[in-house]
């Protein structure tokens, strides 16, 4: 067995804000692969324009830079749950790991998913304690909750050796013992050269596991991928083994490798590298490229199962066609099964319905996610509640749990456990720091989580920080009841007026401002009580000719609650849907009018009886 002395493979994890993508920013900006008087910014890695709106990194990525003459591959990986997918998806490209763990949070719910999955796959791992620059005095106790999350998770005696370092991701430093004044990153760099091992090669003709795919608009599909055997070059004849072990045969476009943000064109690149190839047109994630000589397939990547499901629709709204580009059922199926050959935990399915299309994620903002990408390139439809994903094993129906973690303070345990307990969630763990913080564990299903983030920022005034993240599969304990209130919906079309508004304020909050326009069955406002009422926001204020002492005094109206996609989706209920189009994300009721919706309620009754 061989070894590539000049190569390094490694994968950042951690949980969601521990500071990957910062720590990433260090390491290019020190290996000086901009020019300069380059201006690069922040998180340089989260490109896309949702990573960079959201803080979060939603896509895994790669990057590299050059270290006493050794060339390190790194992948960037997300943290946040819902995108785990991601990190299956990379993980087994790389050979050690950087573990950051936040100083002050110390391991959390998707610390232990992604160490376990690192320790699964053989990783080498190196524990970097990070934002150490904050006033803390947690680093102890985070180090030892480390140490017992490995000692839970190691497979081999070898993995519990594990280095720890102590960065400030923010200011580029990074130190060995703590307390030492960093300058720089290079204890890490180094670090990374003596503890991870270099690639293993195995001799043999070429092989390459296709880990990621890009797209050029020249190049066409661009596969990414490590080398595991033997060599590539532009134009050898090489096969592609697919899912159902189909063989492809195709010639190599180009060869490229990673250095810093760009592709670098190369004659040649060997087993242990990470490298970009095209050329191959119907090349899936997951497929083994290699030489036909010795078409083996490598292992297919493993995803998990996807917990949360909702339809996707074409738009029925009266304004439907209005403001997308692209609205009809063949654009809106065709760009659902797109999505598929990169999104791995994504599934999409036809319905019973031919307009609507059923789709699967790992929650509520893998799918948003989803949905808000393709309301920005054009595409108009609407969705419904997510719902958990129920599924029938041995003849018995089981359903998602998770483990829901919340820090907060001592004050909004009552109301926490409270709202959480009507959503079949068991409190497992409640821990206190003795300054008024307090963190608390629940296991709940995945059908309570649906509809919780708006209550639970509401109810903690923005103050408490939630995570989940899932569990298993456990025995249907039965359906939740909505605690969700009626809403105000439009009584007729036309543009809502102050006047109108007001009088909706009446009777609960408002989400439109006035000059909004609206259609019969748009929901415009939350009621205060538990049912539906129409209400006519479009009224104007009557015309008299008699001056009222009042009547001059403008009306003022409580700023309205605009619900971002997100929330729109978690506030809605199993009759309404959310209209989304690149101009608008509209709240609606199924049923439009009301006499619809009180003959459905009158038939339900009599169907119950
Ligand atoms: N004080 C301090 N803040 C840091 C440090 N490193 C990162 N941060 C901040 O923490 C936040 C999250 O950093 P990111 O690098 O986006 O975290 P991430 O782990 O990549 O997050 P995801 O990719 O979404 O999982 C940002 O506001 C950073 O500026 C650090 O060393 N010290
Ligand atoms: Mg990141």
């Amino acid at each position: 067995m061989n070894y590539r002395s000049d190569i390094r493979n490694i994968a950042i994890i951690a949980h969601v804000d521990h500071g990957k993508t910062t720590l990433v920013d260090a390491m290019l900006k020190q290996s000086k692969v901009f020019r300069d008087n380059q201006v690069v910014g922040e998180l340089i890695m989260d490109q896309n324009a949702l990573e960079r709106e959201k803080g979060i990194t939603i896509m895994a990525k790669n990057t590299a830079i050059v270290y006493r003459g050794v060339k390190i591959n790194i992948i960037d990986t997300p943290g946040h749950a819902d995108f785990s997918g991601e990190v299956e998806r990379v993980i087994s490209m790389a050979d050690g790991c950087l573990l950051l763990v936040d100083s002050m949070e110390g391991p959390m719910p998707q610390t232990k998913f992604v160490l376990r999955l690192a320790m699964g796959m053989g990783l080498k791992p190196i524990v970097v304690i990070n934002k150490v620059d904050r006033q803390n005095l947690r680093i102890a106790e985070v180090l030892k909750l480390t140490e017992d999350l490995f000692l839970e998770l190691a497979i081999s005696a070898n993995q519990l050796d594990f280095p720890v370092l102590y960065a400030s991701a923010r200011e580029g430093t990074v130190v060995t013992e703590l307390g030492m004044k960093g300058k720089d990153i290079a204890p890490l760099l180094e670090c990374i050269l003596e503890k991870v091992p270099p690639p293993k090669i195995e001799s043999g003709p070429f092989q390459m596991l296709v880990s990621n795919l890009d797209y050029d608009s020249h190049k066409g599909k661009i596969a990414i991928g490590r080398i595991w055997r033997g060599r590539v070059a532009p134009h050898d004849l090489v096969v592609n083994v697919g899912a159902d072990g189909s063989v492809t045969h195709y010639e190599i476009g180009e060869v490229f490798t990673y250095l810093g943000l760009k592709h670098l064109k190369v004659e040649e690149a060997e087993a242990g590298d990470i490298v970009a190839v095209t050329g191959l047109d119907k090349v899936n994630i997951g497929d083994t490229i290699a030489s036909p000589e010795q078409p083996e397939a490598l292992p297919r990547i493993e995803i998990g199962e996807p917990t949360v499901e909702m339809t996707f629709g074409v738009n029925t709204s009266p304004f439907a066609g209005r403001e997308g580009r692209f609205c009809t059922t063949r654009q809106l199926r065709a760009r659902l099964y797109k999505e598929l050959e990169t999104n791995l935990s994504l599934r999409v399915q036809d319905t019973d319905s031919p307009d609507t299309f059923l789709v699967k994620g790992r929650g509520e903002l893998h799918l948003a996610i989803l949905i808000e990408t393709m309301r920005r390139e054009g595409y108009e439809f609407e969705v419904s509640k997510p719902e958990a994903i129920i599924k029938v094993v041995g003849g018995n129906l089981v359903e998602p749990v998770e483990v829901l973690t919340i820090d907060t303070k001592d004050e909004y345990i009552g109301v926490l456990t409270e709202m959480l307990s009507k959503r079949q969630a068991q409190l497992t763990d409640m821990r206190s720091d003795g300054h008024d913080n307090v963190r608390l564990v629940f296991h709940v299903p995945t059908k309570g989580l649906i509809g919780f983030r708006n209550a639970f920022s509401t109810a903690t005034r923005g103050e408490s920080i939630m995570n989940t993240i899932f569990l298993g599969y456990e025995p249907y304990h039965g359906d939740i009841i909505s605690t969700r209130n009626g809403v105000l919906a439009a009584a007729e079309q036309g543009m809502a007026l102050t006047y109108g508004l007001n009088n909706a304020q009446g009777r609960g909050f408002t989400f439109i401002e006035p000059g909004t326009i609206v259609y019969e069955g748009m929901i415009v406002g939350l009621n205060s009580r538990p049912q539906d009422i129409a209400i006519n926001v479009c009224k104007e204020k009557k015309k008299s000719n008699v001056r009222a002492s009042t009547s001059d005094i403008a009306i003022k109206l409580t700023p309205p609650i605009q619900l971002s996609l997100e929330q729109a989706i978690d506030f809605i209920n199993n009759d309404e849907l959310v209209e989304v189009t690149p101009g608008n994300i509209r709240l609606r009721k199924k049923l439009l009018t009301q006499a619809q919706r009180l003959r459905d309620i009158s038939s339900s009754r009599r169907s119950v009886k």
